[in-house]
């Protein structure tokens, strides 16, 4: 298999990842800006399928947005990149300190939609399918100065009337949430993957809203991100993917993809390219980069870096075939029974008077016998670790 990327990987990245002039709150910037207009250069000579941005990051170098627009384009024309995703700056001007669709401050949140509006217009001309949501200012840092059901009433009515916005204009694209617990805020609304799918039930177009999950951000919360992957295909709402790197639960580290948890990192290549285990669908969005290149590199850190999250995908995938295709790990799949849990618990046309009525379920069922029985989950997990360090 050919390590070397190309747009059939559909590999994206958005502006503000290689553009990163990496200010933390600690220091200054170490990099110059980007031109954009380069990054869409770089960006397909290394092989990557397209490019996502917000609306702000267009203007790295200039202030008049048509000009940076009309060069944007003129490099995308040059280049083949695609743009399968835009999003909104919601978050650095002050004026969005208490957030954008959720601030205590009614004219604040009056000024959020029509940004996003006015991107929106934006997203569907360069024919984005999918318009991304991080709520990062979205929260508070005490109790005492937000009334959390009014913010979801707000964070609610805010996308419900941007889904009519784009519904009347025929636009064509579908909403994603991305959930992150914490930083900038001392705490987020919808922190966390199911907590979004939980609130986007109650969207009035709650078909075209989904969800952008991040996997340093949900292993900032402690949480299993292959699990919350798991999920979201399984309610259909996984519409597109933030891949990078994090070492457990502290500040969200942006790290190259597979450069934090990597036994994390193999098992999600497996999922979104092999689909569950036990047989489920793959993921056929794009694989979106939203890394920070580190705070130590120069420019050419910068290019190698974006370089490295592609490869290190394409290795994993690589890796996750040989996993799947190995007979060791088909018997040791079988003899842990994990293609059986796709097998309902009742048979077909069965009901719970008929379970009632089977004594092979309870009166004969030999608990202690099955309970005794081993699983060999720990031969699987070994076999999976010997693949992903290339040991078979
Ligand atoms: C910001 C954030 C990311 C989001 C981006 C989209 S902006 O860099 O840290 O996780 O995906 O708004
Ligand atoms: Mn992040
Ligand atoms: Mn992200």
């Amino acid at each position: 298999m050919s390590l070397q990327p190309s747009p059939e990987d559909r590999f994206t990245f958005g502006l503000w990842t290689v553009g990163w002039q990496a200010r933390d709150p600690f220091g200054d910037a170490t990099r110059p800006p980007v031109d954009p207009v380069e990054t869409v250069h770089r960006l397909a000579e290394l092989g990557a399928y397209g490019v996502t941005f917000h609306d702000d990051d267009l203007l790295a170098v200039g202030s008049d947005r048509d000009e940076q627009v009309r060069r944007f384009r003129t490099a995308l024309d040059e280049t083949g990149l695609a743009v399968p995703m835009v999003t909104t700056n919601l978050f650095t001007h002050p004026v969005f300190k208490d957030g954008g669709f959720t601030s205590n401050d009614r004219s604040v949140r009056r000024y959020a939609l029509r940004k996003v509006m006015r991107n929106l217009d934006l997203a569907a001309e360069l024919g984005a399918s999918t318009y991304v949501f991080w709520g990062g200012r979205e929260g508070s840092e005490t109790d005492a100065a937000k009334d959390v059901r009014s913010a979801l009433d707000r964070y609610r009515e805010g996308l419900d009337t941007l889904a009519e916005y784009v519904l009347d204009r025929g636009y064509g694209l579908r909403f994603a949430l991305e959930p992150k617990p914490n930083e900038p805020r001392g705490d987020i609304l919808l922190p966390t993957i199911g907590h979004a799918l939980a609130f986007i039930s109650t969207l009035e177009h709650a078909d075209m809203v989904g969800v952008n999950p991040e996997v340093g951000h949900e292993q900032m919360a402690g949480l299993n991100f292959v699990h919350g992957i798991s999920q979201a295909l399984w309610q259909g709402k996984l519409f597109h993917i933030d891949l990078n790197g994090q070492h457990g639960p502290k500040y969200d580290q942006d790290l190259v993809f597979g450069h934090g948890d990597l036994l994390s990192a193999f098992f999600l290549v497996d999922l979104l390219e092999n689909g569950g285990p036990g047989g489920s669908p793959a993921y056929d969005g794009p694989r979106h980069f939203d890394y920070k290149p580190l705070r130590t590199e120069d420019m050419t850190g910068v290019w190698s870096s974006a370089a490295d999250n592609m490869r290190t995908y394409l290795l994993l995938k690589e890796r996750a075939r040989a996993f799947r295709a190995d007979p060791e790990v088909q018997q040791a799949l079988v003899d842990s029974r994990v293609g059986e849990l796709a097998t309902p618990t009742l048979g077909d046309g069965e009901t719970f008077a008929d379970l009632l009525a089977d004594p092979s379920a309870f009166e004969d069922f030999d608990a202690d016998a099955v309970g005794a029985r081993g699983l060999g989950f720990g031969r699987l997990d070994q076999l999976a670790v010997e693949h992903a360090l290339g040991a078979r």
